[in-house]
Formats: structure tokens, sequence, C-alpha cells
């Protein structure tokens, strides 16, 4: 049975300790050097060594580990004094990489820490980290999960209050903790399902450890499929609601832009057809990231490059996450049914290029209300939920609309928890539906009673895929993508 357990890890690659590795050193502050302090951080088997030789202390023991030293710090050439600063030196493994880590808490400028590389590089054995080395080694000693690694850098990343949350609690273990109670689950299922190929024929072994295998699988099976049944809540959260404003030309959507970006970010015209490409912008509402592009008009046109605008316009709102469409209103009769005359409205412009946006969910904002009257405003209460009457030019009812606003992206994102956590990444997404897809194998084949043998090498290859996401399983090539998008000194 022993060796029958130990088949199972055969292929998984675990951690590994990095000590015949350079000692690397990096700026861990931002790039801009002129700061109050600045840190450089070094790591690897021989950090100490550049706490001893720039402080020109002899000893390791008069640096309590984690404790902060006021310290004159020298070249190791040129002896010349560099710099007084706090220096403080982690103890492998008790660091962030993993390996003996010394930070040196410089004066943030570009002639200190210049000073203090150009005498780290003399050091046999050190040099200059890669982008996101720091966090690698981290990985590679065991310190991060991949998924725990991504949350790192989302939260270096984040822009706003509820991206924020969700990478911290990504970096805090979130994900990690779901998917290695789900991994493990299934190992134990496969050492189960092999001890019954391996002894059931000429051995006791329990009639219903087949069934418990099969039930933990179901039951893994489902939760996975719920899980990546999400709307992308979490890689909407962390890439930013993606929104466009469509409208027929001079409904308002470029003045609609400039109110959310609080500045003439578009050109606004009683010219129809005076914007033309995608103009993108970002902005934060309400803790929520949101990649918010106004449109060209939408309408049949000769002119060569407005038409292309169109087109991009159509093709912008398509892969969108939420639509919102300005309607003019002195383009309705007023005296009908207003929803009706909206619904019409929205028809007509969308058989332009025939399109539907079926799927997407949409604001619509009936704009330029202060040129009708108080009759005509009566009307607005029976309209639809989801249609606003606005006027952007005397930022009427502009608040309704915000909130309503930030309702809708709130239910597309959901405010981020710790103990239900959403998959950030189109990585995830894709490890995850091969594991949950080699599962529906592995219950196919037992289901029509084909052979276990094979049946159980699908159990093999889900357990593989999902330790991919946590990184149980990695290959270099993956390594590289992941920490790629690192920054230096992370
Ligand atoms: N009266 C009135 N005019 C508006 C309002 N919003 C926009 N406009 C005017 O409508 C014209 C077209 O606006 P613009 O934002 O460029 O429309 P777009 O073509 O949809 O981008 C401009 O002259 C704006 O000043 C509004 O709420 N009331
Ligand atoms: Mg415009």
């Amino acid at each position: 049975m022993i060796f029958k357990h130990f088949r199972i890890y055969k292929n998984i690659c675990f951690c590994r300790h990095s000590s015949s590795l350079s000692t690397i050193f990096a700026l861990a502050t931002g790039p801009q050097l002129r700061s109050g302090v600045a840190i450089i951080r070094v790591s690897g088997s021989l950090a100490t060594q550049s706490l001893l030789k720039l402080t020109r202390e002899t000893k390791l023991e008069n640096f309590k580990p984690k404790q902060l030293y006021l310290k004159k710090i020298y070249h190791h050439k040129t002896n010349d004094l560099i710099d007084q600063c706090m220096t403080v030196w982690f103890k492998e493994p008790k660091s962030f990489t993993g390996e003996d880590v010394v930070e040196f808490h410089i004066h943030g400028s570009k002639a200190v820490a210049g000073a203090i590389f150009s005498t780290l590089s003399s050091f046999p054995n050190y040099r200059l980290a890669e982008p996101g080395e720091f966090s690698k080694r981290a990985y590679l000693n065991g310190r991060l999960d991949l998924t725990e690694a991504e949350g790192l850098i989302d939260l270096i990343n984040a822009q706003t209050e509820q991206q924020r949350k969700q990478s911290l609690y990504q970096m805090q273990g979130s994900l990690k903790e779901l998917y290695e109670r789900w991994r493990l689950d299934l190992v134990k299922s496969l050492a189960h399902a092999e001890a019954y190929i391996d002894f059931h024929e000429d051995q006791h072994i329990e009639n219903d450890i087949l069934s418990d295998v099969i039930n933990t699988v179901k039951t893994a099976y489902n939760a996975m499929s719920i899980h990546l049944q999400d709307h992308r809540r979490g890689e909407i959260l962390r890439d930013g609601c993606r929104i466009a404003i469509l409208g027929a030309p001079n409904a308002g959507k470029s003045s609609l832009l400039n109110i959310l970006t609080q500045k003439p970010t578009a050109i606004v015209s009683p010219i129809a057809g005076t914007t033309r490409d995608v103009i993108e912008s970002t902005i934060d509402l309400g803790g929520y990231p949101i990649v918010i592009c106004d449109t060209a008009g939408l309408r049949i046109t000769d002119d060569p490059i407005e038409n292309e605008g169109v087109l991009r316009a159509v093709d912008r709102a398509n892969t969108c996450d939420l639509l919102i469409i300005v309607v003019d209103i002195s383009m309705l009769s007023l005296h009908e049914n207003l929803n009706e005359q909206i619904d019409k409205h929205l028809s007509d412009l969308f058989t332009i290029k025939s399109s539907s946006f079926n799927s997407l969910t949409k604001l619509i904002l009936l704009n330029k209300i202060d040129l009708t009257n108080e009759n005509i405003r009566l009307k607005f209460q029976q309209l639809n939920d989801n249609i606003i009457p606005i006027s952007c030019t005397l930022g009427v009812n502009i608040e309704e609309f915000l909130s309503k606003l930030t309702k809708s992206i709130a239910e597309k994102c959901t405010e981020p928890s710790f103990t239900t956590p959403y998959l950030t990444n189109e990585r995830h997404r894709i490890y995850l539906t091969r594991t949950v897809d080699d599962l529906l194998m592995f219950l196919t084949f037992i289901n029509n009673n084909q052979d276990l043998v094979l049946a159980v090498e699908y159990l093999r290859l889900a357990i593989r895929s999902l330790g991919t996401v946590t990184g149980v399983v990695h290959t270099e090539e993956l390594l590289d993508v992941i920490f790629r998008d690192f920054c230096i000194g992370k």
C-alpha cells in the first residue's frame, strides 16, 4: 500500500530548496527614486555577508533577526561612507523568500541606491534580481502557492478598494484553501481506487470503498462546476468591469462619459458623428474598477471612417460586461407610451448592425429631459426600472444613475469574501475546466462499467490539472508566464 501511495505523487514536483542559487538584490520600493526612504532587499544564502560588510560589523550575532538597527553603511571597495540607515535581516526560512533576507532602509535617492548597488554587485555570486524573482523563490521554497503569488501581484496592482480586498484574501490563501481541500479529497480517492484495483480480488477490501470514491468525486465535481459558473465575477473585479456607452449620434454619450470621468475626456458637439474611435477611460465607482468607453453614434452612413467607428462601437459592446444606452428624449414621440417608444428606438438602433446584445445587462438613460415640460415629466414614473430619465447638461438624476450603475456592477462582482472566493484569472479557469472534464470522464467510465484502470487514469489527470492551479505541479514555462508580470524587487 505504501508503495502505491508513492505512485500517486511520483509526477508531482514538490518544493525545492535553493541554496545553490545566486544571492539577488533589488530596490523593493517603487521605481521613482527621491523619497524619504527606499528599501533595498537582498535574498540568498550569502545575504548576511552584505549586512556585515556594508556595516563593517564582524559578527552576525550583533544583529538579532527581525530587529531594526541604525547603522552607517560603507562602500565595500572604496570605503566611502554611503548613508546612515536602518538595517534588518530575516533568518531563513522565516523570511518572505524562505532564504536569508537583508534589507537596507536607505534615504531614497538615486545616488545612495546607486552606490549600494555598485558595492553589492562587486560581491561574488551576487546579482540584480529579475522581475518577480523574490516571489518566485518564495514559491519555490514553499512560502506561497501560485494563487497566493498571483494574489500578491494583484494586490500590488490594486486600484480600488474592492480589488484590494479580493487580492488580499487571495494572497492570504482563500483560493489555495479551497483548491487544496478538493485536491486532497481527490488524492485520497485515487489512493483508495488504486488499492481497490490492486487488492479487491485476493484480499479483504471493504466493498464500500469504491462507492465512497465515486461519491467524493461527484461532490468535488459538483462543487467545481458551481465554482466555474461564476459569471466571471472575480475576473471582472480583477480586470475592471467593461462598460460601453451606446446610442444614436447626438444622444449625449460623450457628455455622459465626461460626467463619469469628471473631465473633458471626449469632445462634445452638436455635430452628429463627432466621436469616431472608441474612447476608453478607467474609473473607480464605489470601490469597483470600471473600464468605460464612449463610442461612435450608431447610424447608417456613407462616410467610411464613421462606418468603421460604428463597427468598432458594436464590436466593443459585444465584449462588454454591461451596456449604457443613451436615448435623446427629443427623438421619441412623447404622447405615446414611453416604454414602448424606447423599445422601438432600441430595436431600430440595433438593426443597424444587426446586433441584439441580448445577454448583456443594460441601463437605459433617457437624456435631455431639460427640454421637456412638466406634463411629460409626470410620465417618467411609469418608466421601466432600468430606464433613468436624466439631463447631462443640468446634472439631473445623475446621482440616481450612479447608484443604479454601482448596484449593477456590485451584482456582477459581488463583495469579495475569504470564505467564498471566486477564481480571478483565465489560468485558473483553464486548469479547473480540465479538472472538471477529467472528473466527468472518470464518472462516465464508472457509470458505464468500463475499465476501472482507465477511469482512474482520468482521476489522476484531474488531480494533476488541479495541482497546476496552486502550483503543486508546475513547469518552468508556467512559472515564467506567472512571474514575468511581477515588477523588479517583488
Ligand atoms: N439640452 C441638452 N443638451 C444636451 C444634453 N446632453 C448633451 N447635450 C447636447 O447634445 C449634443 C450632443 O452631445 P454629445 O455628448 O456630443 O453626444 P454624442 O454624439 O452622443 O456623443 C451637444 O450639443 C450637447 O451639448 C442634455 O442633457 N440636455
Ligand atoms: Mg460623442
